[in-house]
């Protein structure tokens, strides 16, 4: 139905960890769309279970290590991509970090270090790695990010993410600015709640899924996979004319007062 809106491009997705990550149904998305994929994986116990859903997938893609926390690691993704892939067109960035406690409770209760461990895993990230990309995207490119409503809205429990996902999204306005001159353009993708495995772990979160299903204008809750559909077209030249935006699929629900 997609059609092969990836046709002959390569790409690096960043934030698989299972089989329901939304990084791995951008993947999905993203391979039948023709793209020719790499992945990262953050260590060695997530590692295996990239390398066997990859499997999965037509063609062989080149999985590496990645702490986004570590500049060195930044430095030697840059060189594998070089190497393995030569130029890449675009890049999925759907990474997120913050210490279970930071996400239950109150906001005023957060830690310098769990904000600072937040900030750097789940915004600076998307800086560096853009910096890190941009000079294999000698044909233009472009960056997504995964974002959620909480970075404008007080939503309770997701208290260091919101403030973390808010300077993720003015980041993305910065970085399109920078790289527009490039042909490079970023956006972020605001997903309504889904129910991944870092998500289950929440506590309301089952209650947050219910809310939205009532209040939002589609009645229900937003589908990984049209998730995943919205990323590509992002990825894709379908959208050459946006940048710096962020763009809501979760069923309208962002739009509604009463
Ligand atoms: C992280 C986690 C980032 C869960 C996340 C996230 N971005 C969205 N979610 C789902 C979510 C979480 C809460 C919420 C609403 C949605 C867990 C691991 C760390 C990064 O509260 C209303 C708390």
């Amino acid at each position: 139905m997609t059609m092969r809106m990836l046709e002959g491009k390569k790409g690096i997705i960043l934030g698989v960890a299972n089989k329901r990550s939304i990084a791995w149904a951008i993947a999905k998305a993203s391979s039948d769309a023709g793209a020719t994929l790499a992945f990262t994986y953050q260590g060695e116990k997530i590692k295996e279970k990239v390398e066997e859903l990859v499997k999965t997938l037509p063609g062989t893609s080149p999985v590496y290590p990645c702490d986004v926390t570590s500049d060195d690691d930044l430095a030697r993704l840059q060189e594998n991509l070089r190497q393995d892939l030569g130029s890449v067109d675009f890049l999925v960035h759907s990474i997120a970090f913050a210490d279970r406690k930071d996400l239950e409770g109150i906001f005023l209760d957060t830690s310098r270090k769990g904000y600072l461990l937040a900030q750097d895993v789940s915004s600076y990230s998307l800086t560096a790695l853009s910096r890190m990309v941009a000079p294999l995207m000698s044909q233009g490119g472009s960056i997504i990010t995964l974002t959620y409503l909480g970075s404008e809205r007080a939503v309770k429990n997701y208290n260091v993410m919101g403030v973390a996902k808010a300077a993720l999204e003015a980041s993305v306005r910065y970085l399109a600015v920078d790289l527009g001159a490039r042909q490079i353009r970023v956006n972020a993708v605001s997903a309504g709640p889904v129910n991944t495995l870092a998500a289950r772990g929440i506590s309301g979160f089952t209650e947050i899924l219910d809310h939205v299903a009532h209040k939002a204008p589609l009645q229900r809750n937003v589908e990984i996979e049209e998730v995943a559909n919205a990323s590509v077209f992002l990825l894709s030249p379908l959208s050459s004319g946006i940048t710096g935006e962020v763009i809501y699929v979760d069923c309208g629900y962002n739009i509604v007062g009463i």
